[in-house]
Formats: C-alpha cells, structure tokens, sequence
C-alpha cells in the first residue's frame, strides 16, 4: 500500500499547445518529447492511513494543487476495484530553485507510477502515461525515457491518448539540452490559460494543429538519423509556430523577453561560425539549447554571456522508476 518512484521532466521539440478536451486534457495534436536527466522529482504515495493529505517540495498543497493530485489517485482507485482508503502523499524535486523548467510534467509522471504500485497495479506505462496525463498533458511523455511521442489520440474517453517511447535513452547518447534560466520569475499566463486562450482566440490555432501534427514524422525520422541539424531546425521552426500562434490570440500573448530574443540572435551568430546549436522555447523566456556533447560547454558560455542566471546541462533520461526507500 505504498510505494515510492522517481521520474524526469521533458522538453518537447514538437510542441503539444492546446487542448480538444479540458477536462480529460486531451490535446489537439500530438508532440514529441526528450525526457531529461539528471533533474527528477520523486513521489511516495501510501493508501490506507488518516486523512489525504499532500505535500509538495515541504509545502502542505491546496486548492486546484490539491485537487489535481487527489483527481489522479481517485483514478487509481477506481482501477484497483478495491478499498485503498485516504491517501498520503509526498513529491519532492531536485530542481535548482526555481529553474524555470515545470516540474508538474515529472511530479504527475511519478505520482501515477508511485499510486499505482502502491494500489497493487502492474507496472504498465501505457496505464502510467494515462493517468499521469490527468494531471498534467505533458507528464504523459515522462512516464518513459528517451524520445516519447503523445499521440493525440481519437476517442473521446481518452483511452487512446498516451505517450509511446520511440527511441530509449541509449538511442543517442551524444546529444544534450541545456536549459539557460534568463528569468527566474513566475510566468504572467500559465500554460494552461494560455493555451486555453490560444485555441480560443487566435485564428491561427487551425493552422498549428495541422502543422505540428506534420512534424511528428520528420521529427521522429531525424532522431533515428540522429541528424542534429534537421532536428534542430525543425524544433525552432516548431517552437517559433507555437509562440506565433499565441501572439496572434486577442489579446495577444507573448512569452518571449527581450533577453530570449538577445540570445536567439547570438546563437544564430555563433552558428553562422559553426556551433551546432539550435534553441527551443516552452511558454516562458528562458531558451533551452540543443547541441551535441561536444558542444554543451559552449552552449553555457554562449547562454551566461547572454545573461543567464543559471545553466542546467541535460542529457537523455531513463524510464520512471521504482524506489525501495521512501520519502516517509
Ligand atoms: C509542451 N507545454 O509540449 C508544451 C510546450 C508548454 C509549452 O506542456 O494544462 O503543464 O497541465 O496539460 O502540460 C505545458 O503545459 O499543461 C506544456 P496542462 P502542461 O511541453
């Protein structure tokens, strides 16, 4: 009745930006992930003592925190066809303060694997990325390691929209992600608003869809080539279409500060002298670098001349797993 795992976020190269479904989080299309190691979050869940109670990085979780934590373990249970009573749970991350990178995508991916084992469920990753996506879309591509694709899906009850592992972590070693913190400061419009906003609003939204759906082919035939530069144009293309598309909402929303568009035009220079290196960006200012090992301490110095408070160098993450010690 309790059990502990330990999972990695994930930066998308082709985007998930807007959901058909809110409730289920069903997207509009599918994206492409790599989850990312070394930063994790762990998660011990056990059933059957007092009260749920939550607490998330020492702090007693409330209001839609809570509830999306407990929606989750309120699937588990309905799986297990058994009494499993209140819940506890604890999630502690390894991120740097405030790294600019969401944790929510590791913390829901390592709340279903742990609910699940403690529930007395299988290990299933298909069941994992399900679930995981109930409490927050991108968590289902960091149930498993390496490139993960969500597919969309079709189905209304959302059965069919999970993440599938494309290529493991070993695919290719060589390639890195580092992630330049230029603001440590909390966004003004969430992901979730903000999509929201998007589909809502803009009159590109149409055209994204299409386009990004497009790209999860070429994306996937790039990395088993592992053909850097295809993947790298194809992820700044992507990223580019996904903020054009939220800039286009009414009102317009933009997430890019000054400082992004500084380093995206120094990077662009570096590349012109040879520096393999491309840049993505989630709905926030702070760039995340693709580059190669070769190139990762470059890519840093390249990030802190333009400005960045912090650097985390990543590399391809495993699978969520399993822990034998607890957090309680
Ligand atoms: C992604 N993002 O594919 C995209 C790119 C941000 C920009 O997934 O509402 O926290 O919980 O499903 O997963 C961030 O959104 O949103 C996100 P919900 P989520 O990584």
């Amino acid at each position: 009745m309790k059990a502990t795992a330990l999972a990695h976020p994930n930066i998308a190269l082709v985007k998930y930006w807007g959901k058909r479904d809110d409730a289920l989080i069903l997207p509009h299309q599918s994206s492409l992930s790599l989850t990312l190691s070394p930063l994790s979050v762990t998660t011990t869940v056990e059933f059957g003592v007092g009260n749920d109670a939550v607490e998330l990085n020492g702090h007693t979780a409330r209001g839609s925190e809570r509830e999306r934590v407990l929606r989750l373990l309120e699937s588990v249970r309905a799986s297990a066809k058994k009494e499993l009573g209140p819940a506890k749970v604890v999630s502690r991350g390894d991120f740097p303060m405030a790294a600019g990178l969401a944790s929510s995508a590791a913390g829901f991916a390592a709340l279903a694997v742990a609910g699940r084992a403690a529930a007395g469920l299988l290990a299933d990753p298909r069941a994992a990325s399900i679930l995981s996506r109930l409490g927050s879309g991108s968590a289902c591509r960091s149930v498993q390691g390496g490139f993960c694709e969500w597919q969309r899906g079709e189905r209304a009850d959302g059965e069919d929209s999970f993440a599938v592992q494309r290529f493991d972590a070993a695919h290719w070693p060589d390639v890195r992600m580092v992630v330049a913190i230029l603001d440590r400061g909390e966004k003004e419009v969430k992901s979730r608003d903000g999509m929201k906003h998007t589909v809502d609003t803009s009159p590109y939204y149409p055209a994204w869809v299409q386009d990004a759906e497009k790209e999860i082919p070429h994306a996937r035939e790039h990395i088993s080539r592992r053909d850097l530069q295809a993947l790298g144009e194809l992820c700044e293309r992507n990223a580019w279409r996904m903020h054009a598309t939220s800039m286009a909402a009414n009102p317009p929303l933009c997430y890019l500060s000054s400082g992004t568009l500084a380093l995206i035009q120094h990077l662009r220079e570096q590349r012109k002298k040879g520096m393999p290196v491309w840049f993505t960006l989630d709905a926030g200012p702070n760039p995340v670098l693709l580059t190669d090992a070769a190139h990762e301490v470059a890519a840093e110095a390249l990030a802190r001349a333009c400005g960045a408070l912090d650097v985390v160098r990543c590399v391809p993450g495993g699978d969520a797993e399993l822990k034998a010690e607890h957090l309680f």
